[in-house]
């Protein structure tokens, strides 16, 4: 023990550690030191295997910044940025030498919005994407329509934001009750994103889930059902009817519009929440049962799935899914999320026997619209509470051991749910400090991780978001 305290003291006084979030994978220190204004030599260099990762060598005349490509120059910088930050808020004029040697741990690492819950303006989605990407984040999720909100333009069926872009007040509150995206704001908003090594992935959620586009068009669901765009929290029966061939019609259309404004070749089809008592009683479908010769009402998801998948695989995606264990078969090529909260085991074991790729989203560790200490805020009775250390114990590698079975982890993404997020504000309280913790989950090997460590350079980070203007809930069951 005493020698353990001896070491600590040692290391800490021979040089004082760098703080930088998510910790870098390898930092060497060496002797001496760099004035902060040195200027910096970037290189690119065919040397650095991985097409994220970056070298930084920090002299006491020069800083180079080695990479392969764009993305791991601007990762080098985001480092960089952080050390000049901690130098300058420590009063000091010099950085310490060092080598740092990084890539990521994950190839996926992402966050989700929910502008259908809660519409947001499209700078807000800038400053959200600014603050994330300076941490390594390199996807963006957006979850683009809901009961509660249709927010993309298209062209084809222009009452989708007419009529579901609109609606009452959600919950008796009047915030962000209406808004759109255009085509075009989507594509600068792609460009801009890119520009910072973020690509955003578009959610057309289907076949639940789906109220705002059933109020806009009916004849989407199986009884072609007059409703209004849903004002409450909760999961809805009107589905995208499996058994019309408009639908399929519909959903290509859309599919091939998005697929324009979105690059990315990864696109969210949702799959969440769908209660099938709508298609069970419906004429149309029970015909198409028969023609599917199945008695197992689930192999309706799965025809619904395989139908859609065509429209993806046409236009160049490839499909991510919530996935629901009771849905027997998804197309060969889906990403599948892991979310529900005890499924692990479960959704683990499908992965390995059939053989597709996860990204982990488990409730337990990654629902960042669950409030982050007992009675904090959102205050909705049946949230479980998401800690901070909770978000920095995740591995997500779970139970799996051998690299053959981690080479079906993809990655990790946080989501945070709109219901009760209403404003930027707001997400930025839910997402920081949680996502410093996530960032790291995605980015850095277990060896280099630490609660402690990150404890310790929370206070810094906390106040680089303060400079910038961000948000945040102070972690006060640290202070003790
Ligand atoms: C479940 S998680 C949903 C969302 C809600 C969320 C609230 C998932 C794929 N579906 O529609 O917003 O719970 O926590």
């Amino acid at each position: 023990m005493k020698l353990y305290y001896f070491l600590l003291l040692f290391s800490w006084g021979l040089s004082a550690q760098i703080n930088v979030v998510p910790q870098p994978n390898e930092v060497r220190y060496h002797k001496g030191t760099c004035a902060i204004d040195t200027p910096i030599t970037y290189l690119k260099d065919a040397q650095i295997a991985h097409p994220e990762g970056y070298q930084l060598l920090i002299q006491p005349k020069k800083i180079v910044a080695k990479y392969a490509t764009e993305a791991g120059k601007y990762y080098a910088e985001q480092t960089l940025k952080q050390l000049v930050f901690q130098a300058k808020k420590e009063r000091k004029q010099s950085l310490p030498c060092l080598t740092i040697t990084d890539e990521p741990r994950f190839a996926y690492r992402a966050l989700m919005v929910d502008p259908a819950r809660h519409y947001w303006k499209i700078d807000d989605l800038k400053k959200y994407i600014d603050v994330m990407s300076q941490y390594k984040f390199n996807y963006l999720h957006l979850h683009l329509n809901d009961d509660q909100g249709w927010r993309i333009e298209i062209k084809k069926y222009p009452k989708l934001t007419e009529i579901g872009s609109k609606r009452k007040n959600f919950e008796g509150s009047k915030r962000n009750n209406e808004g759109f995206y255009t085509q075009e704001q989507m594509k600068e908003l792609v460009r801009y994103a890119l520009e910072r090594n973020v690509q955003l992935i578009p959610e057309f959620d289907i076949p639940g889930h789906n109220d705002a586009a059933v109020a806009a068009y009916p004849f989407l669901s199986c009884n072609d059902t007059i409703i209004e765009v849903r004002t409450t929290a909760g999961v809805s029966k009107n589905l995208l009817c499996v058994g019309k061939e408009s639908v399929y019609t519909f959903v290509d259309d859309v599919i091939s519009e998005l697929s324009e404004v979105f690059p990315c070749k990864y696109f969210h089809i949702g799959g969440d929440e769908a209660p099938l008592d709508k298609w069970i009683e419906n004429t149309e479908v029970q015909q198409l049962k028969k023609k599917l010769q199945t008695t197992d009402d689930q192999q309706l998801m799965s025809y619904f799935f395989k139908r859609v998948n065509e429209s993806l695989v046409k236009n160049g995606k490839q499909p991510l899914i919530w996935m629901e264990l009771e849905v027997p078969t998804y197309p060969a090529n889906s990403i599948m999320f892991l979310w529900r909260m005890r499924t692990t085991p479960k959704v683990l074991e499908r992965a390995l026997k059939d053989n597709f790729k996860v990204i982990c989203s488990p409730g337990e560790y990654a629902y960042f619209d669950y409030p982050q200490a007992k009675d904090d805020l959102p205050n909705v009775g049946w949230m479980p509470t998401l800690s901070l250390q909770r978000v920095y114990e995740f591995n997500p590698a779970f139970t799996l051991t051998t690299e053959q079975e981690k080479q079906h982890i993809l990655g990790v993404e946080a989501t945070i749910w709109g219901e009760s997020v209403k404003d930027l504000f707001r997400a930025f309280y839910m997402t920081y400090p949680r996502a410093l913790a996530l960032s790291e989950v995605g980015w850095t090997q277990m060896p280099q991780r630490s609660w402690q460590t990150f404890v310790d350079r929370l206070e810094g980070q906390l106040s680089y978001l303060w400079h910038q203007g961000v948000n945040y809930r102070v972690p006060v069951e640290l202070a003790n």
